[in-house]
């Protein structure tokens, strides 16, 4: 047996087997076999509940996923974890450390951890990260949680793929509060205050419904969850909370509008991205690139007639 054989590495997650998943989403992650592996498992996926926790350096995203994925395994639930590194595949320094946080869940065969670069991947880390989300669906996983630090677009991108997105923030974090707001307090569908062992976590959930009174009203404001992520305090409420933002989902005929929107965002990204590279692979073939440039720079033509003719060749 060949050792990448995708058919047979499916068969085998499918029936549950850890390495054959594992070695999935690394070639999905790596090679452009993701669009094999896709076409394969989607009869297998949508079972899933996928929960985007994100938030600051050091909030306490890990230690957080970690406690919730332990009170999941108490339902005995199968997990899945994909902890997405903003830092240089080459540094590994958190990739590292989160390892280390959530070893204890390594030997747990019902947890599935998994790190991703979020540099490095051609159709982006929130393409790679959906691939990802789609293996571990189909592998069974209940429970799927991705991790990401909240500070880049991209990172916002991934919390895309989720149902439910948490924001972790912490006490005396004013500043920041203000700095993330745009943009990134929408994301939210919970609040969590973790760390409310530390002074000052009445202000923050003060800030926090501030803002929320500034933005425009919703129906279903995101509640807010103070937690001890470290001393596994407030985590069954969390639960709770994901819970009842799932059912708000459900009755509100929203969770599969918002699934079909997520495909609908997620089509045109992979048909930009092949029309892209299929325009540049045209012009490669068909045309002297140098040729064109001299062209529109002796002002023989223009920019748009060079490029709608061009259009014109490939859509012939
Ligand atoms: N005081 C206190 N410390 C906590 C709590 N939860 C986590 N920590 C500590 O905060 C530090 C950062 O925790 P992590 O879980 O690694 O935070 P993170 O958000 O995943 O960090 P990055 O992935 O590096 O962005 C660790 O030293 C934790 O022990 C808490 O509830 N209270
Ligand atoms: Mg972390």
């Amino acid at each position: 047996m060949k050792k990448n054989d995708i058919p047979d590495l499916v068969k085998r997650m499918l029936t549950g087997e850890t390495l054959a998943a594992a070695r999935l989403i690394s070639l999905a992650e790596n090679s452009d076999s993701n669009e094999e592996i896709i076409k394969l498992i989607t009869p297998h996926v949508g079972n899933a509940y996928i929960i985007g926790i994100t938030g600051a350096p050091g909030v306490g995203k890990s230690t957080l996923t970690d406690k919730l994925v332990k009170y999941l395994r108490l339902q005995d639930k199968k997990i899945g974890v994909v902890a997405v590194d903003p830092t240089s595949p080459f540094s590994g320094g958190a990739i590292l450390g989160d390892r280390i946080r959530l070893q204890q869940l390594a030997t747990d065969e019902n947890v599935f951890i998994r790190s991703m670069a979020s540099r490095g991947h051609l159709g982006g880390i929130s393409s790679a990260t959906s691939d990802a989300i789609k293996i571990l669906d189909a592998y069974g996983c209940d429970y799927i949680f991705i991790e990401t630090v909240g500070v880049g677009q991209s990172e916002i991108e991934v919390v895309k793929n989720v149902d439910t997105t948490l924001l972790v923030l912490i006490p005396g974090m004013g500043d920041e509060i203000q700095a993330i707001k745009a943009g990134v307090m929408e994301i939210a569908d919970i609040f969590v205050v973790n760390k409310a062992d530390k002074d000052g976590v009445e202000r923050t959930v003060l800030e926090i419904e501030m803002l929320q009174n500034l933005g425009e009203h919703k129906e279903h404001p995101a509640p807010i969850c103070q937690v001890i992520a470290r001393d596994n305090e407030g985590i069954e409420q969390l639960v709770s909370a994901i819970q009842e933002h799932h059912e708000f989902l459900q009755q509100k005929n929203m969770f599969d509008a918002n699934r079909k929107q997520r495909l609908e965002m997620e089509m045109k990204q992979i048909a930009h991205n092949k029309l892209l590279q299929k325009t540049s692979e045209f012009l490669q073939e068909n045309y002297d690139l140098n040729q064109l440039i001299d062209d529109v720079y002796n002002k023989k033509k223009d920019v748009y007639s060079v490029i709608n003719e061009l259009l014109e060749e490939i859509v012939k």
